[in-house]
């Protein structure tokens, strides 16, 4: 499917500083040296309801690292994928009596526009579930007969056992890992498992939900894990600088995807960096699509907030922490938006040139955000009450707000 226009992202003079970022599997900063082409997946939406703002923080954070990236002077290969099948989507269509497909195309619509709006550069492939039904059968195939996977009343299971690198992803014990599966998408308690953490690969066809020429695996539909490994193997291939998603994906979706991807290639690692961002909540819980605790982009882009400072408000929490929403989150992130745009309304000032370096620098640090906003502030404050006389300031440090944070002054 189309992805979305890029907004355009202006060369900064002088290059950026290589990525050190914080590794799931590994639990530790690494340095990433990707080499000239970035290689990033990151998980897509299911598209069952309209963007909120944890969604939007998720995808904030891996548009900074790939800011980050081109400000290196490499180029960013990335994929992303549209879950437009999957049990919570064709749940709601029954739910509110709609065509699943068409409340998949609406909120999938709906979703490029804020990303849009929002100034997230778009990913070169942007890949629907349903298009990559082609894809996945053949990888169930072989995992199956390779004797990775097996047949459950004519579903197919994966068998966790048989990568000796399960677990290294999320680093859970089994205990924790059978809660979670429990909580997110799995099955653990269903008769005639190998493993109570198995996941499946592909449910066989069922009563009134759609399914597809599964070949030799029969009529079905895919299970949730192998579809991004598919995608991401299709366009990425093995060893893919990063795989990003919020902090609820690091189990099961990317422990089971990094299985997957294992047994079929016998190769190790399928991303080089897990990378997770903390989760947004409203009134104390997690932002949830399920619990409908949600403010989204689309509604506050219709009360006509702007969206740089919609994207000013999640720079300004660390990518990697839970946080909480807030509408006072929204008026400082207004408030900085109209000084910031104050100190850059004249044609000279306070020289920018280090200011560059430190918003580099706090970006390359774990994706320091709100290190960079405290740089920004800091030029802002002394460019509002003292100014200077350095021509040209002011632009570059609408440049540098624009390449490195993705916010248009
Ligand atoms: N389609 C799958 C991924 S393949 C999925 O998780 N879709 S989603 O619509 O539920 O979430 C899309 C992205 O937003 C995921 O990375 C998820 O971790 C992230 N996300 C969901 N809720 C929040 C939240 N409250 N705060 C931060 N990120 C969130
Ligand atoms: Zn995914």
């Amino acid at each position: 499917m189309h992805a979305w226009p890029a907004s355009e992202v202006p060369a900064l003079p002088g290059k950026g500083r290589d990525l050190r970022i914080h590794d799931t599997a590994t639990g530790g900063r690494i340095t990433l040296d990707p080499g000239p082409v970035a290689r990033i997946y990151v998980c897509g939406i299911t598209p069952y309801d309209a963007t909120h703002m944890g969604h939007a923080a998720t995808y904030n954070a891996f548009d900074l690292v790939q800011r980050v990236w081109l400000d290196t002077k490499r180029q960013v290969h990335y994929v992303q994928n549209v879950t437009d099948v999957d049990d919570p989507l064709l749940e709601r269509a029954v739910r509110d009596g709609q065509d699943w497909t068409e409340l998949a195309e609406r909120e999938t619509a709906l979703f490029r526009e804020d990303m849009t709006a929002l100034r997230m550069l778009p990913p070169q492939h942007y890949i629907g579930a349903v298009e990559a039904i082609p894809g996945i059968v053949p990888l169930v195939e072989r995992l199956r007969d390779a004797g990775a996977a097996y047949e459950l009343d004519g579903d197919v299971y994966f068998s966790v056992d048989c990568d000796p690198h399960f677990g290294e992803v999320s680093g859970l014990d089994a205990d924790a890992m059978r809660l979670l599966s429990a909580e997110r998408g799995g099955d653990p308690d269903r008769p005639g498992k190998k493993n109570p953490l198995d996941p499946i690969l592909w449910m066989a066809a069922r009563e009134g939900e759609p399914s597809w020429d599964g070949g030799s695996l029969g009529r079905g539909r895919p299970g949730w894990h192998i579809e991004c490994v598919a995608i991401a193997l299709d366009h990425l291939g093995m060893g893919f600088d990063i795989q990003g998603g919020g902090s609820d994906l690091a189990f099961p979706h990317h422990e089971m995807g990094a299985s997957h991807a294992q047994a079929l290639t016998g190769e190790h690692p399928f991303a080089r960096a897990y990378v997770h961002a903390g989760m947004v909540a409203l009134n104390g819980q997690k932002m949830s699509k399920s619990k409908g605790n949600l403010v989204f982009v689309s509604a506050l882009r219709r009360d006509d907030v702007d969206p740089a400072a919609i994207r000013l408000a999640l720079l300004s929490h660390h990518y990697r922490s839970d946080w909480e929403w807030t509408d006072q989150v929204l008026a400082d992130a207004v408030a900085r938006l109209a000084t910031w745009r104050a100190a850059v309304s004249r044609p000279d000032g306070l020289s920018a040139d280090a200011l560059v370096e430190e918003v580099r620098e706090a970006l390359a640090d774990d994706l320091d955000a709100p290190a960079a906003l405290a740089a920004v502030d800091r030029w802002a404050a002394r460019q509002n009450s003292d100014g200077g006389t350095d021509e040209g300031a002011p632009g570059l440090v609408s440049r540098t707000v624009d390449a490195l944070l993705g916010v248009a002054l």
